[in-house]
């Protein structure tokens, strides 16, 4: 058994959940926070939870909110953790142009919250930390591929917020010394991705069409491209980041980039169906090719104020320093994504919602 603690902020997110399991089955204590919610939000972290009362538990969640800095200095004083990874978020770009204050808040400001609890807490040489920052700190492209020298140019207050969280996690590593360190990921996906980011969006709706409970599908821009991963694999490009003897900041990435139309196609071909585009700009579709069935349209109230085009990253430095390896294809991605929706949805009742 091993007495690392590791305590993850966004441990109900996609990521904190994979990064929770990887940790557990490492021999780490794993505690968690997660917030209040009047609904159920810890679905992705149900089969790790254990009844309190039973021996040696090792996965344990706290409530607790990144707005809110009493709680978070309470936790991580009760915890005494070796390891934080900061995982929470308001992690949605669009939205963040919708909640730019909230964002900015829990975002950027929270990051400061956490780092001032481990200084307040006199934990500064004990604890390793873990900014999880992104690919969207680039945003609009001053050099192909990124890498971890390319300047930064956010272009949504999602990404304004990150780049704060960013610059305060290497501010505290130089005036303190802590060993703080930034991912910087681009994007990675799986199952659990949350619903109404693009890629899960595409999948839940190919399984539903197929299985007769959706016509079509609505998106926004189909020429943005993404550098996309598996989530599985960058946990543990996380993880490695903090084993590191001194910290310091690394791109994860694949390497290659495809667009959302790409994602598309690859995704209905699982189904069968191969897709024919007709018109331009918001009078674009998707026809279904051997029926002429109208499968995709474009909806301009997913089109953001403004975008980033296209994303590519260059992990050689991670490769070289941490020895980590992105092991999961694009197409492999699309399958399992694709595939775990057909099983979910055909278990699942119908449900009706705002997909974003
Ligand atoms: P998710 O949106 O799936 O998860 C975000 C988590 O943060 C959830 O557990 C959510 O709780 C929690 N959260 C949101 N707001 C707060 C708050 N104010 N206080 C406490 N908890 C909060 O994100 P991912 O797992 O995909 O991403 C993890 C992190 O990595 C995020 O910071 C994201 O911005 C960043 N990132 C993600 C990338 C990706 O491609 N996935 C790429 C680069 C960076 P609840 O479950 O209740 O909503
Ligand atoms: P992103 O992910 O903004 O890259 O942020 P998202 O999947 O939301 O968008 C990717 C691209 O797809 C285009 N798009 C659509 N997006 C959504 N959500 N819905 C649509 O209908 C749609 N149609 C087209 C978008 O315009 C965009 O270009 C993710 C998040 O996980 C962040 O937290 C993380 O930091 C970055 O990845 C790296």
């Amino acid at each position: 058994m091993s007495d690392k603690v590791a305590l993850i902020t966004g441990a109900t997110g996609q990521d904190g959940a994979l990064l929770a399991e990887l940790l557990l089955a490492k021999g780490y204590r794993v505690h968690g926070l997660k917030r209040r919610s009047s609904s159920f939000n810890t679905a992705r972290v149900d089969h790790l939870y254990r009844d309190l009362h039973e021996p040696d538990v090792r996965f344990v969640l706290h409530h607790g909110d990144l707005t809110d800095a009493t709680n978070l200095i309470r936790v991580v004083e009760e915890v005494q953790p070796t390891e934080i990874y900061n995982l929470a978020a308001q992690s949605h770009v669009q939205v963040s142009f919708e909640t730019p204050e909230y964002t900015a808040n829990a975002d950027g400001i929270g990051t400061l919250r956490l780092l001032e609890a481990i200084r307040i807490l006199k934990l500064s040489e004990r604890v390793r930390f873990y900014q999880a920052s992104t690919s969207e700190l680039y945003g609009k492209v001053q050099e192909t591929p990124q890498r971890e020298t390319t300047p930064f140019y956010p272009r949504s207050p999602y990404a304004a917020a990150k780049l704060y969280a960013y610059w305060i996690t290497v501010n505290y590593r130089e005036a303190y010394g802590m060993h703080a360190s930034n991912g910087i990921l681009f994007n990675h996906e799986g199952p659990t991705r949350g619903e109404t980011f693009v890629t899960r969006k595409i999948t839940r709706a190919v399984a539903a069409i197929e299985l007769g409970r959706q016509d079509r599908l609505y998106l926004g821009n189909l020429d943005a491209k993404r550098d996309w991963g598996h989530a599985r694999d960058f946990v543990e490009g996380m993880w490695r980041i903090l084993q590191q003897p001194t910290p310091d900041d690394y791109v994860l990435a694949t390497g290659e980039t495809h667009s959302i139309r790409e994602f598309v196609e690859l995704a209905f071909s699982h189904i069968g169906r191969r897709i024919a585009w007709t018109g331009s700009g918001i009078e674009e579709k998707g026809i279904d090719e051997a029926t002429g069935q109208t499968l995709i349209e474009v909806d301009p109230r997913y089109f953001r104020p403004t975008e980033v085009d296209l994303l590519l990253g260059d992990p050689s430095k991670a490769r070289k320093a941490l020895g980590w390896v992105h092991r999961t294809s694009f197409p492999e991605l699309v399958r399992e994504m694709v595939e775990s929706d057909l099983k979910a949805l055909t278990l699942e009742a119908p449900r009706y919602g705002n997909h974003g």
